[in-house]
Parts: structure tokens; sequence; C-alpha cells
């Protein structure tokens, strides 16, 4: 079943395609000369896929408000409808990645028929016990898996191996766990047990975990605890992964972590401990902004990306990230944003696979910092986008993402058949 009009995607491309064309070849052109064979990159990046995160689809919020656009998906069904136009349109975004309790189903077999009539297939499933459920027993106003009380533990516990239940169910193969667990004062905690309290949480989670599974415990180094979070860091995440096991590992959400820190070499960090999970992709200025990925600093995203392309060159064992989108979108339409983010992270990705390699090992021998810095420049300096178009183009999807969504009238049609919803404050980060 396709979203949007097969004809209107062609039509659109048809008047793209000759410039396409025309631009990739002078790419490969140029590529030649540098040694590099563009078809090899063109299949990598034709590979390469990043979730979307059912959340994401819903335009985000802040605490102070929240703007709802027109034509907002009312549930589970609708959220994959949207992220079947931006698989559609982007080819780049294969998965969604569900949040339990805010995906709710009665039957999960026709969820992942669904999807599938979609061409979509169920990445990491996350849970929550960052918030109070209905109906829930116990509150997680001060704590979860880490909370000082057992029965609030355990209902925290449960929860999650409720979602493993669920994810089964729809063929994920990984549980992400975030917690808001912290402190808002100093003294409130005692930091070591609270620490202890949360492997001892973990640990049962994880034996309820199959065999082919793994669990991704996400750091962030502040909000809702503003003084201090239990999982701050990737320290402490790759404490607990340690501790768990192999099947446990720590995932970098890029926004979660102190103005300034070096994130590249974090990962460059858990990639040689074998920890790395993989990512939350977004962009940020001044904390967890959930801003669209590479908008602010497409260069960190792109230093990144050169780790990971370094690790996949160089063979590490075991090297198998996820990659998704984790972003608020407040202001814009949310399928945009996707799209445009999706993209964007297939750029940067292009963009460090066209690093020579053998150049940077080779003046990093030599200690020649600047044509070190200068090989790492050239491939982000490249506009890769005849690339990214070709594969969009030879997938079936669109040359222009923005414009053929627009063409399509698709958010139009949707908010006749989807009642408008209230603003207010509040939202979801
Ligand atoms: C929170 O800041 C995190 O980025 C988590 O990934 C969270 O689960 C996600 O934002 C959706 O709840
Ligand atoms: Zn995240
Ligand atoms: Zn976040
Ligand atoms: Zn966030």
């Amino acid at each position: 079943m396709s979203l949007i009009d097969k004809n209107l995607i062609a039509a659109h491309n048809d008047r793209l395609l000759r410039h396409v064309n025309n631009d990739y070849a002078h790419l490969g052109e140029q590529l030649a000369r540098r040694g590099i064979d563009i078809e090899a990159v063109r299949a990598k990046v034709a590979a390469f896929g990043v979730a979307i995160p059912s959340w994401g689809v819903g335009t985000g919020g802040t605490r102070f408000a929240r703007f709802p656009g027109r034509g907002e998906p009312r549930n589970v069904f609708d959220k994959l409808e949207d992220c079947g136009v931006i698989q559609q349109l982007s080819r780049a975004t294969p998965t969604v990645s569900l949040h339990i309790p805010w995906d709710t189903c009665s039957d999960w077999s026709e969820l992942r028929q669904a999807a599938a009539s979609h061409g979509l297939a169920f990445d990491a499933i996350n849970s929550n016990t960052f918030s109070d459920q209905k109906g829930q027993a116990h509150s997680y106003k001060f704590g979860s898996l880490t909370h000082g009380d057992a029965a609030t533990r355990a209902q925290a516990v449960a929860h999650n191996i409720e979602c493993i239940e669920i994810g089964q169910k729809l063929g994920s193969k990984a549980l992400t766990v975030w917690i808001g667990d912290g402190a808002n004062f100093p003294g409130q905690q005692h930091f070591r047990r609270a620490f202890d309290r949360y492997l001892e949480s973990a640990q049962q989670i994880y034996a309820a975990l199959p065999g082919d599974w793994r669990m991704m415990l996400e750091h962030k180094i502040c909000e809702p605890a503003f003084y201090a979070t239990v999982i701050q860091d990737w320290g402490s995440s790759f404490m607990a992964a340690s501790a768990l096991g192999p099947k446990a590992q720590c995932l970098v959400d890029l926004g979660h972590h102190a103005p300034n820190v070096n994130i590249e070499m974090i990962v460059a960090r858990l990639i040689a401990a074998g920890k790395l999970a993989g990512f939350h992709f977004n962009d940020s200025k001044y904390g967890d902004d959930d801003l669209d990925a590479g908008s602010v600093a497409p260069y960190r995203l792109f230093l990144v990306f050169n780790e990971l392309v370094a690790a996949a060159h160089e063979g590490v064992s075991g090297f198998d990230p996820a990659y998704m989108l984790d972003q608020s979108h407040n202001v814009t339409d949310p399928i945009e944003s996707l799209m445009t983010s999706a993209a964007q992270v297939q750029r940067t990705y292009a963009q460090a696979l066209i690093v020579d390699r053998a150049a940077l090992d080779a003046a990093q021998d030599a200690n020649d910092a600047l044509v070190a810095t200068q090989c790492l420049k050239r491939g982000f300096d490249t506009d890769v986008t005849p690339i990214l178009q070709r594969v969009r183009f030879d997938a079936g999807g669109a040359i222009d993402l923005v414009g053929a969504y627009r063409a399509s009238g698709y958010r139009q049609r949707v908010a006749e058949a989807r009642p408008a919803v209230a603003g207010g404050g509040g939202g979801i980060v």
C-alpha cells in the first residue's frame, strides 16, 4: 500500500533526474581523481538506515507549551502511517522504534502487519518509567529502577519485562532503557546505594532478555533530575553495562552530554570496549535541545561518523551500532524534519566514507597534524547531495524530499481525517 501516489513521485523525479545524473557523473569524476569509487560509496549509503521514534511524528513541546500541528497522529496506527510516508519518500528509515505505554495497542500482530504494509519493521523498544501511568500502584516521582522502595522498583522491572514481551511480538531485538532517576538536591540521594539499586533492578531485566537481544542503556547528564542523574554519563553507563554482561551496551544520545564534551571520543572508547549500542541522533546548542540532526553542529556529527566509518573500515569485531533519530519537532511539520534529518545522517555517513583513510593514517604516523585534519575536512567539505539523490531515486523515493511531500498534500489529507487536538502546557521532550 503506498501512502503517496507513485505517479506523483515519478513526475516530480522526472523533472530533476537529468540534473541529478549530470551532478552525479561530475562528482564521480572528482572522487575518482581522489581514488574513490563513487559506486562503492553509493552502495554503502543505500544499505544505511536510521530508525524513526514513534514519538517523533507528533509535534513536540517544552514544559512551557506545546503547539500542535495539523493532522497529528491519533494513535500508533496513525504514527505508523506517517513513518510510512517518511520511508516511502526518503528510503532511509526502514524501521520504527516504539515507546511503551505511549504506543498502546490491543493486537500487536495487527500492528506488525500494518507496519509491514508500509514497508516498515520495528527497531528497539523503549520503556517508560520516567512518568506515572494511569492506574499504576506506585509513583515514580522519586525514582523507578533505583527507587528506595522495593515494590516501586519491582513495578519498574515488570514494566521493562513487559516491553521485552511486546517487542518479541513485533520482531524487535533490543530494549532501550532511559530512566529519569536522580536527585534535585545535594544530599537527597545516596549516590552509591542508588547505583547499586539500579544494578540490581537492571539485572532482573537483563535476565529476561532473549538470547539474541540487546539491552541499550541510555545515559543523560541531567533532566528531570537537575542536580544528579543515576546514569549520568558514559562512565556510569559503562560500569552498568559491564556489570550486566555482554548483551548490555551503552547508547549515546548526542544531546545528553555537558557542553563541549568530546562525544566522538566517547564513541571511540565505547567501540574499543565493544560496548557501543548505538545512537539517538539530534543536535543541540545548550543541552538536550533535541534539535534536528546536523542543524547546528554538522561537523560534530561528522566527527562521530568518522569514528564509525573507521571502526567498520578496520573491521572491529562485534561493531554493530543501532541508529535512531530522537528529536523534538516544535515548529516544523515532523514528517519534514524527520525526512531531512534522516538525509542529513545519510549525508554525514557518505562524507565520512570518502575520507582517505590511508592518507589519514600516514599523516598521523608522520605527526602531520595539518594534513591529518585536512583529510577530514576534505570529506566534510564534499557536497555528496547527488549520491543521496541517486540512492533515493534508485529505491523509488523522492529526489526532492520536501518538494514531493508538499506537492502530495498528505498533511492536508490527514488533517481532514484526524481531528485537531488542543495545545497547552507541558509537552513531551
Ligand atoms: C530522554 O531525554 C531520552 O532522550 C530518551 O531517549 C527518551 O526515552 C525519549 O526522548 C523518549 O521518551
Ligand atoms: Zn534519547
Ligand atoms: Zn534526550
Ligand atoms: Zn530529550
